[in-house]
C-alpha cells in the first residue's frame, strides 16, 4: 500500500458521489501515480462499505476486462474484479435512466447463480461448474467515472470497474450437459444486431472467469456466498447507449433479457 487511510477514504468518496450525481472526474492515478493494486482494491472496499453503509445489499461479483475484444478495447491485458448491489439491478425490461448515468454502454454476459459457497484458492472451472445452480443470460451497464472512459486499470479497479446498472432474465440454464463455450449470444440495439459472440470469447470458457474471481476474493479473505450473481465478462466490446434506445440480449438455449434507455 502506498496510500494512507485518509487518502483512501477521501477517493472512495470522489468516486461514489462521481456515480451519485453523473459527473466525470479525471482517473485518480492523475494525483497518486504510485497507487498499487492493494491501493486500488482498498479504494473500491472502501467505496463499497459506504455504500452499504446507505443500505444497499451486496447481491454478487463481476469480471470485468476478461474478453480479448474488450481488453483489445481498453488497451490492457488482464481481468479486473468487482462488486454488485442490490441498487445496481434492474427488473428484466425495465427502463434505465439515461440522465443518471454519465456515458453508459452495454455489454453481453453470460451470468451465473451459485447454489453453493464458491472458495479459492485453487478454483477451478470444474470447481465453478458443480457450484452454479444456473447461468442466465444479463446485459451490464457500465459507465465509467472517468472522463472519456480514459483510465488505467487501477483507476478503473479503484472505480468498481465500471459498474452502473445490471439485468438478467430469460431462461435459467443448468450447466449440465451443457457447453458454455459454443453458448451463442446476440445484442440487439433498436432491432439490430449490434455485436454477438460465444462463451469461449471470454477467458476461453466463462468459468475460468468466475474461478479466477473466486481465487482473487480468497486473497483477500472472501468467498463468493451462494445465491450470489457473478457476471463473468463481456462477451463482446461494449456497445454505447443512449436515451430511446432498447437493448435486447439473446443467449442459446436461454432466451433474453433487455432494457429500455429514457
Ligand atoms: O465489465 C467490464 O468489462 C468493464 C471493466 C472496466 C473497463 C470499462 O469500463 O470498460
Ligand atoms: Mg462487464
Amino acid at each position: 500500500m502506498t496510500l494512507d487511510a485518509a487518502t483512501v477514504a477521501a477517493l472512495a468518496q470522489q468516486l461514489d458521489d462521481c456515480a451519485s450525481n453523473a459527473r466525470d472526474t479525471l482517473k485518480i492515478t492523475d494525483a497518486h501515480p504510485a497507487m498499487d493494486w492493494d491501493d486500488a482494491y482498498a479504494v473500491q472496499d472502501a467505496m463499497r462499505a459506504r455504500q452499504i453503509g446507505r443500505g444497499a445489499r451486496l447481491v454478487g461479483y463481476k469480471a470485468g476486462l476478461t474478453s480479448h475484444a474488450k481488453m483489445r478495447q481498453m488497451g490492457v491485458d488482464t481481468p479486473v474484479f468487482g462488486y454488485l448491489l442490490d441498487v445496481h439491478a434492474l427488473p428484466d425490461g425495465a427502463a434505465c435512466k439515461a440522465a443518471e448515468l454519465i456515458h453508459p454502454k452495454v455489454e453481453p454476459e453470460i451470468v451465473f447463480v451459485l447454489g453453493r459457497e464458491l472458495k479459492g484458492p485453487g478454483c477451478h472451472i470444474g470447481a465453478v461448474l458443480a457450484a452454479t445452480e444456473f447461468v442466465i443470460p444479463g446485459i451490464e451497464v457500465i459507465d465509467s467515472r472517468y472522463r472519456d472512459f480514459k483510465f488505467d486499470l487501477k483507476s478503473v479497479i479503484a472505480d468498481n470497474t465500471s459498474a452502473a446498472r445490471f439485468v438478467v432474465g430469460g431462461r435459467p440454464l443448468p450447466v449440465s450437459g451443457l457447453d458454455l463455450r459454443t453458448a451463442g449470444v446476440v445484442l440487439e440495439r433498436n432491432g439490430e444486431a449490434v455485436a454477438f459472440g460465444a462463451g469461449a470469447a471470454v477467458l476461453g470458457h466463462p468459468a475460468a472467469a468466475v474461478a479466477m474471481l473466486a481465487n482473487h476474493l480468497a486473497a483477500r479473505g472472501e468467498s463468493i456466498a451462494a445465491g450470489s450473481l457473478v457476471l463473468s465478462g463481456g462477451i463482446t466490446e461494449a456497445v454505447a447507449v443512449k436515451a430511446g434506445d432498447n437493448v435486447t440480449l439473446r443467449l442459446q438455449e436461454a432466451g433474453s433479457t433487455s432494457l429500455r434507455f429514457v
